[in-house]
C-alpha cells in the first residue's frame, strides 16, 4: 500500500517528462544572421573571398588597385590585408563597382564596408540595389568617406526592401563621383553581404511522429490500468 503514491509521483514525472520533450521539440523557426557573400581583397582582386558572388567595376584597369587594408568590418577573423583602391582617373569616367549576389534563403539584408578616401577622392558616393541585376535603385544618401578606416563601416540595411529578400537577382551598386584629380582614391575593404536565413527544427512529420509515440505510450498505460481493475474486479 505504500507503493501507491511512488507511483503515482512516477506517473507524473513521466508526464512531465512528455511534456518537457514535446515543448522542446515545437518547430520554431530561429533567425541566424550569416554573411552571404565577403570581400576582404587581400588577394588583391574582385573575386569575392567567402561565399558566392560576383563583383565588377567599369573602372579603368589602371586605375583599380590594391592598398593596405583595414580590420574595421572584418569577418571571419580575416587580417587587415589589402583594400580595393579606386582611383579618380581621367574626365571622372570611372564611376561605379558592381556586386551581384544572390540572397535565396536569406532576408533582412544587409550591405556593409570600410571605406577611407583622400582629398581629391570620389567624395560623393550613392549606394543602390537592384532585384533583377538591371535596373538599379538609390537608397540612402550620397556619403564621402573619412580620411581613415576608422572603427565604424558604412552600413546599407535594406530590411524596408523586401523584393531583396530570398532573390537570385539581388544586386547593389556603388556610384563613384566628386574625385577631382586622376590620382584622387578611394579604399574599400571587407564588404559584406549578410541577411537572415530561417532553420525549422524539426519537421512537422516528425512532431506528428513524436505526438504518436506519446499518444501510444498513454494508450498502453491506461490499457495495463483498465487491465488491473478488471482482475481485482473478478
Ligand atoms: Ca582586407
Ligand atoms: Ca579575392
Amino acid at each position: 500500500m505504500f507503493n501507491r503514491p511512488k507511483r503515482r509521483l512516477t506517473r507524473r514525472l513521466q508526464l512531465n517528462l512528455m511534456l518537457a520533450v514535446l515543448v522542446l521539440f515545437l518547430p520554431t523557426k530561429t533567425a541566424l544572421a550569416d554573411p552571404i557573400a565577403i570581400w576582404n581583397f587581400n588577394d588583391s582582386d574582385l573575386i569575392v573571398d567567402h561565399g558566392t558572388g560576383t563583383m565588377t567595376s567599369n573602372f579603368v584597369p589602371a586605375n583599380v588597385g590594391f592598398a593596405a587594408g583595414t580590420t574595421n568590418n572584418v569577418r571571419l577573423g580575416d587580417p587587415a590585408g589589402q583594400a580595393l583602391s579606386l582611383q579618380g582617373g581621367s574626365s571622372n569616367a570611372n564611376n561605379g563597382i558592381t556586386v551581384l549576389v544572390s540572397t535565396f534563403g536569406f532576408s533582412n539584408i544587409i550591405v556593409s564596408f570600410a571605406t577611407q578616401g583622400t582629398g581629391t577622392g570620389f567624395n560623393n558616393n550613392q549606394f543602390q540595389y537592384s532585384l533583377d541585376g538591371v535596373t538599379f535603385v538609390d537608397f540612402g544618401s550620397p556619403f564621402a568617406p573619412l580620411v581613415a578606416f576608422g572603427s565604424v563601416p558604412v552600413v546599407f540595411d535594406l530590411v524596408s526592401i523586401p523584393g531583396l529578400n530570398n532573390n537570385p537577382d539581388a544586386a547593389f551598386r556603388i556610384v563613384f563621383s566628386g574625385a577631382t584629380t586622376a590620382t584622387g582614391n578611394n579604399r574599400i575593404d571587407n564588404f559584406v553581404v549578410e541577411g537572415s536565413s530561417s532553420t525549422t527544427i524539426p519537421e512537422p512529420t516528425t512532431i506528428a511522429l513524436l505526438g504518436t509515440g506519446i499518444t501510444t505510450l498513454f494508450a498502453r498505460g491506461w490499457k495495463r490500468r483498465a487491465r488491473k481493475l478488471k482482475v481485482k474486479q473478478m
